[in-house]
């Protein structure tokens, strides 16, 4: 009875857990609803290739019930089919048309992760992330003023994280260190997550992204998403997207010493 009562509980709590999940839908490949400009192109990127892949497969498979459907085996005919080797034409068409096809997904992606990767320095927010074991610490500069710190500590609901606060409609660049372990940085709505590695040094752009927040005001959900000790499911946090007037009193009140 008691094993019972206490798998009720752990039930029960790891539903309660679960409202941080994103809602993803059909309509949008099974992707939360993004909430940064880039988000948008991964959502366009991740759905064109598998429209790509499904129109692939569908030829596929029209040709192979069409082969096995009118190309059977002829009970009276023993001898064997018309062969088609060496044919230089047919070879090529075999080789030319899956190289087309790496070609068109290896320029989708490589124009998109470029895009998605590059670093123009200009964001007025600017926000330095520092992951531990097991939580983390952002420090944010607005126009070159830095705000008090905000830290965190192990939690199993992201509301009680550390509460990272940006503006909508903004450029904001990340700047990911930790002195530990590999962490990855990681809110499902931004559509992109990057690890934090320990020793790359300080304005190597591999540890900086940028985004440009949508008008889509709210607090989401976001966690570690490479295993890195015991606490690592409770490295959670929360970026909370805020209209600009709210987000210049939330700078005013949360100036750090004068810098
Ligand atoms: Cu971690």
């Amino acid at each position: 009875m008691p094993r019972a009562a206490a798998l009720a509980l752990l039930l029960a709590t790891a539903t309660a857990c679960a409202n941080d999940v994103p809602e993803a839908d059909w309509s949008r490949g099974l992707l939360p609803d993004h909430i940064t400009e880039q988000g948008g192109l991964v959502t366009t990127l991740w759905n064109g290739a598998w429209i790509a892949a499904l129109a692939t497969g569908a030829v596929v498979i029209v040709l192979i019930v069409w082969a096995s459907l009118f190309h059977r085996k002829r009970r009276a005919k023993a001898e064997l089919p018309p062969q088609v080797r060496y044919n230089l034409p047919i070879e090529m068409l075999y080789t030319l048309i899956p190289l087309v096809m790496v070609s068109v997904f290896f320029f989708f992606t490589a124009r998109d992760s470029n895009t998605l990767t590059q670093v123009k320095g200009d964001a007025t927010v600017k926000v330095k992330v520092e992951a531990y074991q097991w939580s983390w610490r952002f420090t944010t500069t607005v126009n070159g003023k830095t705000l008090k710190p905000v830290a965190g500590m192990p939690v199993s609901d992201y509301r009680q994280g550390p509460q990272l606060v940006l503006p909508v409609k903004s450029k904001v660049e990340f700047d990911l260190s930790t002195d530990d372990v590999i962490h990855s940085f990681w809110v499902p709505e931004f559509l992109f997550k990057r690890d934090v590695i320990p020793g790359i040094p300080e304005g190597n752009p591999g540890r900086k992204f940028e985004i440009n927040t949508l008008d889509k005001p709210g607090v989401y959900a976001g966690r570690c998403a490479e295993l890195c000790g015991v606490d690592h499911s409770r490295m959670l946090f929360s970026v909370k997207l805020v209209p600009q007037a709210e987000f210049d009193q939330y700078v005013q009140t949360q100036a750090g010493s004068a810098q």
